[in-house]
């Protein structure tokens, strides 16, 4: 069978002016404290590719199969060969793995191949789709009854329509030889070692995936050799690392003998799993950056969307990592549900002190939040997400202006108050952080490959971030 595999999972849109400067100036000023704090670092390589897509792909080429790899954005903009292929009915099956915001290109470009004719078999799967299979269908029709929200070999066995054996998942976990460029061109930022998360926010996909264990190293030591020689941060994405605190220091000790002084290593963690004995664990590990999601600095935001810690857990934690010799990241989103006006200014001030006592060295400007299509959409009604009845799903992404208001006992938040606190957190983050390091956000240089939001640019002007 000939399958073209195509990688949905990041895409080039045209973002807000405004926020647009903001995020150039926070990826100066990302830089330089990096520079400062982790020494120089490579950032070179823009590439990116969805480790899922080709789990999948590498499965179905030890099944025998005849695959082709290629994302999104070379199938829309360049790749002319790869549309002639399809145009001319090469391929029985062309899959997409999307998120969220890329299912409606994903729909309107198999859409357009089937009223010219071609005969092969749409199918979608990926993070996205694992969460909202009957949305998807009911939205976009072409894909009803080809909607897979399986995993691995399942997945495999779908698409393909017989049972694969099962040896095919053992070995490497994935091949990069299927990837259209070589490795060296591509961001690695896409290691783990466990999927899924023990814990459970609302707000988030993590929790509801199924536990997937990688091998303890996340096949590092299959990657390094394949990488030049350039000096590089490489992220663990595991939702927090190992999954558990056991399986935190089986990873440690895994790593801890294959790291090398090439690179460095990041990971994200949750607060509850840090003590004096894992950071001692992370640092012999090869770990530099701690990653923690803060999400809201607001007692009953944190609460009511089951994020079960508080702020003076986390305060003590940072102070911890702090005197650990960690340089510490801290995510944050804006418009949770539960959010009221007084939330924006707790934020605000909050993140200020955090900053301005390095309790943490890289505050990341905040994302959107974001109510993910699932296939039941009734408990945001309950959290008071009034969501926009016509929204796209395109502008279902962090960066975006957001597709709902909230509404509490006593206010309504709309959307564009959720976007303007948006860009004024922005403008306080970016500026403690230059009033701590001292500079002036004019006269840092932009790095090379500067990351905007949702790609936009032309190619390799930058990626994405979370
Ligand atoms: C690494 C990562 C990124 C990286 C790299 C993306 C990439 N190309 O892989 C970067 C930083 C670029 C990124 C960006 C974004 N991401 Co992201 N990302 C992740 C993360 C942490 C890991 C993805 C991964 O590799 N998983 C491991 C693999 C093995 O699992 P998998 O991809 O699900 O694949 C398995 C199955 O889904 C299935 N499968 C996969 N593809 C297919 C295809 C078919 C046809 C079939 C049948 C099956 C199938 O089989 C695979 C093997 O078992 C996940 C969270 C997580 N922990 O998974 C979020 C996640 C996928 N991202 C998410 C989002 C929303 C985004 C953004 C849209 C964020 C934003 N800006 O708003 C952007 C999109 C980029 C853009 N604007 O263009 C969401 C998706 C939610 C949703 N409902 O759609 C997730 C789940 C995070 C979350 N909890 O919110 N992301
Ligand atoms: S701890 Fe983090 S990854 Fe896990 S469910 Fe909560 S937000 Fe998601």
């Amino acid at each position: 069978m000939k399958i073209l595999l195509v990688d949905a999972t990041f895409y080039k849109k045209k973002i807000d002016n405004d926020l647009k400067k903001l995020k150039e100036q926070y990826f100066k000023i990302k830089k330089h404290i990096q520079d400062k704090y982790l020494g120089i670092i490579d950032d070179s390589n823009t590439r990116i590719f969805s480790q899922g897509l080709l789990r999948i792909a590498t499965l179905m080429k030890r099944a025998g199969e005849d695959i082709e790899f290629i994302s999104l954005e070379d199938l829309q903009d360049e790749n002319l060969l790869i549309r002639k292929k399809i145009r001319a009915g090469y391929f029985d099956k062309i899959c997409f793995s999307a998120v969220t915001p890329t299912v409606p290109a994903c729909a309107t470009f198999a859409e357009y191949e089937q009223i010219n004719g071609v005969q092969s078999e749409f199918f979608i799967g990926g993070p996205h789709v694992n969460e909202a299979a009957r949305e998807t269908q009911k939205r976009y029709p072409i894909f009803e009854g080809k909607c897979v929200s399986a995993f691995e070999k399942d997945a495999v066995d779908t698409i393909l329509g017989y049972e694969t054996p099962e040896s095919i998942i053992y070995g490497d976990y994935v091949d990069f030889t299927i990837l259209p460029h070589p490795l060296q061109e591509y961001e690695i930022n896409n290691l783990f070692t466990a999927l899924g998360c023990s814990y459970n926010c609302k707000y988030c996909a993590d929790g509801r995936m199924p536990r997937v264990d990688n091998s303890l190293t996340g096949g590092y030591e299959n990657i390094y050799p394949l990488l030049g020689n350039k000096r590089r941060l490489i992220h663990f994405f595991d939702s927090n690392l190992g999954h558990d605190k056991n399986r935190l220091f089986q990873v440690c000790n895994a790593l801890k003998e294959v790291k090398n002084d090439d690179n460095i290593f990041s990971c994200n963690m949750r607060p509850e799993l840090i003590d004096e004995e894992t950071c001692t664990a992370l640092l012999s590990a090869g770990f530099r950056d701690v990653m923690i999601g803060i999400e809201s600095v607001d007692e009953l935001v944190l609460k009511s969307n089951n994020k079960g810690i508080t702020l003076s857990d986390l305060e003590s934690k940072l102070k911890l990592l702090k005197e650990m010799g960690f340089f510490t990241t801290a995510y944050t989103l804006v418009g949770m549900p539960s959010t009221s006006k007084k939330t924006f200014e707790r934020t605000v001030k909050m993140c200020k002190y955090f900053i301005g006592e390095r309790l943490i060295t890289d505050c990341k400007v905040p994302a959107i939040y974001v109510p993910y299509p699932r296939d039941n959409f009734d408990y945001l009604a309950e959290l008071g997400v009034e969501i926009n009845p016509k929204a796209n799903w395109s502008d279902y992404d962090r960066k975006s202006f957001p597709v709902f208001n909230l509404r509490s006992s006593n206010e309504i938040i709309t959307a564009e108050e959720i976007w303007e606190a948006n860009l004024n957190i922005h403008r306080e983050i970016i500026s403690a952080m230059c009033q701590r390091e001292g500079v002036n956000i004019e006269n840092i240089r932009k790095p090379l490959n500067y990351h905007t939001s949702n790609l936009y640019g032309i190619v390799g002007d930058g990626y994405e971030e979370h």
